[in-house]
């Protein structure tokens, strides 16, 4: 029989566990671990203690509960002035195979969606050369014609931080144009890694990370939600990517304004970084779990299912997962093309429930702001 005493004096006699006791005592009296606790849960930690713990900061949180929602993505261009080295969907412009919507094409495309019951459209794509804050705002207001009711969650910071400095605007005074449009939120993309020099590595050209962070900052003041990521398995460390979820923690004390944490997985297909290969599927549920024992201030973890494939979506429900993202649809290309399993994503809401009742767990249809909409 198990005998919680005896295990209690073998951890209190293992000098190798002691630091880890001191964690789960922190974290199951809901307090918070520092960047070097959660370095140590990255570098020791064995899977069924990290999964024991995440678990209980989502069941905390979210109960038995994982969201999904209704959403569709729209990426308007693969344009970008750009040239991320994990990246394997930009094109400059001109080349053949580089897109650009016409606002009479994203209007048709949401025209499709009006019985459809959607409520979120997600809105990424390149940085087009040409494209300004006036083209972004039409983009949303196109999209908010054929669909009034629907959240728009759109651009990255990357996005919004050069047309909003095109067009010689604070953050605030863009974020708040964007939003006269019609913008509802802001995904979490551009964030990658903070750290200046591993930045310079993967991705030297576009915005730092604290621009990131000053964007998302700008629209919690306006009142505009924002998610949050980090992009792992490339040339970070476990310090980097601790230091890198510090900042977020740091930000969301003092505005709120983060709705969710995702932990993007680099993956190798067709860009300048594809020679390093892609991390094992314990390091992603290693990672989820320090993910949500290092945010006591982030309800929701996501875990984006396109990109990690229906699987490891599953197995990362019992590391601190409590969200699944949506139906989304068809058009999603960045991670086709850079490996990911479904080369057009979209799952039904039956599969997506098939997924989390198959983990034990209770879907929950839910709206941007993490509203339920209903039980399945
Ligand atoms: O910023 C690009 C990442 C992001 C690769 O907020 C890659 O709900 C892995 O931000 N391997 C854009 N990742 C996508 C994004 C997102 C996705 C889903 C939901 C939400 C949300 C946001 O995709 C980029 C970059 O970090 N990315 N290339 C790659 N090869
Ligand atoms: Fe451009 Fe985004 Fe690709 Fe970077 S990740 S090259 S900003 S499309």
């Amino acid at each position: 029989m198990f005998d919680k005493n005896k295990l209690i004096s073998f951890i209190e006699n293992s000098k190798s566990l002691q630091p880890l006791l001191f964690i789960s005592e922190k974290v199951l009296n809901g307090e918070r671990i520092s960047v070097d606790q959660a370095i140590l849960l990255y570098e020791v930690a064995d899977l069924g203690y990290l999964s024991m713990l995440a678990n209980h900061v989502r069941e905390a949180k979210n109960g038995n509960h994982v969201y999904f929602n209704k959403n569709f993505h729209v990426e308007p261009t693969n344009t970008c002035i750009y040239n991320c080295k994990f990246c394997s969907y930009h094109k400059i412009a001109g080349d053949p195979e580089s897109w650009e919507m016409s606002l009479n094409e994203i209007a048709k495309l949401s025209e499709n969606y009006q019985n459809k019951d959607i409520t979120e459209v997600h809105v990424v794509g390149g940085v087009h050369p040409k494209w300004d804050i006036h083209y972004y705002g039409k983009i949303i207001q196109s999209i908010k014609i054929a669909l009034p009711h629907v959240h728009v969650k759109a651009f990255s910071a990357i996005e919004l931080e050069y047309v909003i400095k095109k067009a010689n605007l604070d953050y605030r005074e863009g974020l708040r144009t964007l939003k006269e449009y019609g913008l509802d939120s802001i995904p979490g993309g551009g964030a990658e890694i903070f750290d200046p020099q591993v930045r310079d590595k993967i991705c030297s050209d576009k915005a730092t990370g604290k621009q990131w962070l000053d964007v998302h900052e700008a629209a919690h003041l306006e009142g505009i939600p924002s998610n949050a990521t980090i992009l792992y398995g490339h040339i970070e460390s476990y310090k980097h990517r601790a230091q890198h979820m510090e900042a977020i923690r740091n930000l969301q004390d003092k505005t709120g304004g983060f709705n969710c944490f995702i932990p993007l997985k680099f993956r190798a297909q067709n860009n300048n970084l594809g020679y390093l290969g892609e991390v094992e599927t314990v390091e992603d549920l290693r990672n989820f779990a320090v993910s949500r024992i290092f945010f006591d201030n982030i309800n929701h973890l996501k875990a984006y299912w396109p990109m990690l494939g229906k699987q490891n979506t599953k197995l990362a429900l019992s590391f601190g997962v409590d969200d699944i993202d949506g139906t989304i649809d068809d058009t999603t290309k960045i991670y086709s093309m850079a490996g990911a399993e479904d080369q057009k994503p979209a799952m039904t809401v039956d599969k997506l429930c098939e997924i989390i009742k198959s983990a034990g767990r209770t879907p929950v249809e839910r709206d941007s702001l993490y509203n339920v909409v209903k039980f399945y």
